[in-house]
């Protein structure tokens, strides 16, 4: 029967991302009662989730980029031989079970998961379409609950939202006391998690000696730059290095 197991020898070569998304999230996070369209609640379990991966999961991510209920994460290395089934199995299914410890969930609940193929050059742009794709969330949700909080039904909220322009639902929002350039940083630019090195100065008493150890924490970054400037650009450049 072994032959059957058809997909096992599917290989990807790194460097990748895996991008997971909460497997029907809207519905599965009512029963928590969530800020909208933002909760730091959410968002600490998700960055959380995405720590202990780092930390207990095995795997040795670059580092990984967060936003609403996706993450992507980057690998220059993988264990398993670089096996697809293996890799689109294990990493959803480890922030599967750390996001429902850490929400205390009662319900289970799933993410899918997808390997993107990058050159070291290519993980620049992915992420710039990320970030992008985080701003973008990030007004229209803003002006989804807007309108629905004004009394539109769900229907004609998104049919509402697919006529108009950033610009206008901007002006809806504004006018309803919410300045979309001054919403709190990670909701506009997301939330990366990455490996910091720090030297740190010993002292081995044996040799009585001083020692200089290299000291790895894990680093939530709450404050990102816009990756297309200059500063993000920086940033990234570092962490794929
Ligand atoms: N209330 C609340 N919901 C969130 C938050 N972050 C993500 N979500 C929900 O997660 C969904 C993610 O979008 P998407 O993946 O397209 O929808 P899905 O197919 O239902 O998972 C959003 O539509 C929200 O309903 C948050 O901070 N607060
Ligand atoms: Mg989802």
């Amino acid at each position: 029967m072994k032959e059957r197991e058809i997909y096992s020898h599917l290989k990807v070569f790194p460097p990748f991302a895996v991008r997971i998304d909460g497997r029907g999230f809207r519905r599965a996070l009512d029963s928590l009662g969530l800020l909208k369209p933002y909760d730091e609640r959410f968002a600490h379990a998700m960055a959380d989730s995405v720590e202990l991966f780092f930390k207990e999961s095995g795997l040795n991510p670059l580092f990984a980029f967060t936003f609403s209920d996706e993450v992507s994460l980057f690998f220059h290395e993988m264990p398993y031989n670089n096996r697809v089934e293996k890799i689109d199995s294990i990493i959803p299914a480890f922030v599967s079970s750390a996001l429902t410890i850490r929400l205390r969930l009662e319900k289970p609940v799933s993410f899918d998961s997808r390997i993107v193929l990058l050159g070291k050059e290519d993980i620049y742009k992915y992420l710039l379409w990320r970030q992008a794709e985080t701003w973008r969330n990030h007004v229209s949700s803003y002006g989804y609950y807007t309108l629905l909080k004004s009394g539109m039904s769900e229907n004609e909220t998104a049919m509402s939202l697919k006529n108009m322009k950033a610009s206008q639902i901007h002006e809806l929002v504004f006018r309803h006391g919410i300045n979309l350039a001054e919403t709190p940083v990670w909701q506009r630019c997301g939330i990366m998690i990455y490996r910091e090195s720090r030297e740190k100065t010993g002292f081995n008493p044996l040799k009585q000696e001083e020692v200089k150890t290299q000291r790895k924490r894990i680093i939530q970054d709450w404050n990102l730059p816009i990756f297309k400037n200059e500063e993000g650009r920086k940033l990234i450049e570092r962490l794929v290095s």
